[in-house]
């Protein structure tokens, strides 16, 4: 994506777009990182002459490096099935509790703490004097210089949300080596400049700026968020997840926010990401596989055709977690839970959407309640935004309006701290009111019906934990 950016004007264009496709191998689901890193390649020569590079991405996972600065292999895809059990027994060494207080993260399977718990003797692990976060990794490559984003840190259960800084007790207590990870950055810091050899690629004899992000693509979607200076908002950051949370200025370690596995990640300028991870669209890019379709739009339709709220399922159970065979696991959770099994691919669908508009409407309901900060309206930024029926459905759940867009809202949000870094924008009110000026926006109304959700919200009730 290259972004363009004055004080009065910011504009985003997509120049190339890669899968991303992991692959299993024998010793597990692991991610293609040298395609991506290819990816990212062809798409800076793409790109043109650009003033600045910064790389954002998904969380928690990461890559080992020998002595040497070299790549010991493909990094796991988080939702490799080497954690199962691991928090269960992590937690005999650091209970819940304490493990809570100290880093306000949630208690999921994926935690770059349980990545690591489940790795620590293989032969990889051993050989390991370095790990990168992805985005870390790329940078890395593009610029031979290595460090650890922060906004991303705080995705690792290893980090002290209140101080930015590693929780060494924790580390400590689980015989984890904090040396293994590179200095701590922040969004705005310099990262270092393109490598000779990928200046060459791209045909640039000048330098290069790399400049650091909110690298993790949440925080990054976050910045993007269109409200204005002093609103009272919740956001959901839609994509293969629904991050839906509020942005705070301190994290909440309640003992209640806890038993809502609700987590505390860093966003930018120290603030802190209050949010549950829901298991979104995955839900339907999973069917979609299944069934070998790929135009989104035709489902859309036929879910909007059939009644709504007929079977809902839990979309924050961990159980939808893995790869495969979506369809009939969201069947068998509508049998098990007595409801009606949805038989069409349009059933299945709204199955999905109801069930996201209901998770959406928990846990901005919480989490308003958890951290004491209420809010008037819901903006959904992130692929969801551009998908009407969800919109609207979650508008009617929340009992709230709901803002939608922009649907590229990470990567506006890198390109607006680059922006800053380089003295082109101002603070965080002037970043939202720049998107909220110049990027598409619609508005959704709550229909009211208000009765329908509560029920629905009771057939899934108390099924949110791990
Ligand atoms: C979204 C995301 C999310 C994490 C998950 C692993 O892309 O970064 O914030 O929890 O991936």
């Amino acid at each position: 994506m290259v972004g363009s950016v004055t004080p009065d004007d910011l504009d985003l264009a997509e120049v190339l777009r890669f899968a991303n496709r992991p692959a299993r191998l024998p010793e597990g689901l692991r991610w293609d990182v040298l395609a991506l890193y290819a990816g990212v390649l062809d798409g800076l020569r793409a790109a043109g002459p650009v003033a600045s590079v910064g790389i954002d991405g998904w969380a928690v996972d990461y890559g080992l490096l020998d002595a040497d600065g070299h790549l010991l292999g493909p990094p796991a895809h988080y939702r490799d099935a080497r954690t199962e059990g691991v928090a269960a027994r992590a937690r005999r060494t650091v209970p819940a509790e304490r493990l809570y207080a100290r880093t306000g993260v949630q208690d999921a399977p994926f935690n770059t703490l349980h990545q690591l718990l489940a790795a620590r003797d293989s032969a990889q692990f051993t050989a390991a004097r370095r790990l990168l976060l992805v985005p870390d990794l790329i940078t890395y490559w593009l610029t031979g210089e290595a460090g650890t984003e922060v906004t991303n840190a705080s995705t690792t259960q290893l980090l002290d949300p209140r101080t930015g800084r590693w929780a060494a007790d924790v580390a400590e207590a689980f015989g984890i080596d904090l040396g293994l990870f590179a200095p701590f950055r922040h969004p705005g810091d310099p990262a270092g400049t393109l490598l000779p050899h990928v200046r060459e690629h791209l045909g640039r004899a000048d330098p290069v700026p790399v400049t650091t992000v909110a690298s993790h693509d949440t925080a990054s979607a976050v910045v993007a968020v269109p409200a204005r200076d002093g609103e009272r908002f919740a956001y959901i950051c839609t994509g293969t997840w629904s991050l839906v949370g509020l942005e705070l200025d301190a994290p909440v370690l309640t003992a209640a926010s806890r038993a809502a596995n609700f987590t505390n990640e860093l966003g930018l300028d120290g603030t802190v990401r209050y949010l549950r991870n829901i298991t979104g669209l995955w839900l339907l890019q999973e069917c979609m596989r299944a069934w070998a379709e790929d135009d989104v739009g035709a489902l859309l339709r036929e879910a909007a055709a059939v009644p709504g709220l007929r079977s809902v399922v839990d979309a924050s159970d961990p159980a939808f977690l893995p790869p495969g065979r979506m369809p009939e696991r969201i069947a068998d959770a509508c049998r098990s839970t007595g409801q009606p099994v949805p038989s069409t691919r349009g059933e299945t669908t709204r199955c999905v959407l109801d069930s996201l508009a209901l998770a959406h409407r928990r846990a901005v309901e919480e989490a308003q309640r958890l951290a004491d900060h209420p809010v008037d309206v819901v903006y959904v930024v992130g692929g969801a935004a551009r998908n009407a029926l969800l919109c609207r459905l979650t508008a009617d759940a929340c009992g709230l309006p709901v803002v939608a867009g922009p649907a590229e809202a990470a990567a506006l949000g890198n390109v607006l701290v680059q922006a800053r870094a380089h003295g082109l924008v101002g603070d965080r009110a002037a970043m939202r009111g720049l998107v909220a000026r110049t990027q598409p926006l619609r508005r959704y109304e709550p229909s009211g019906d208000g009765a329908a959700w509560d029920a629905a919200a009771r057939r899934v009730a108390g099924r949110t934990r791990p």
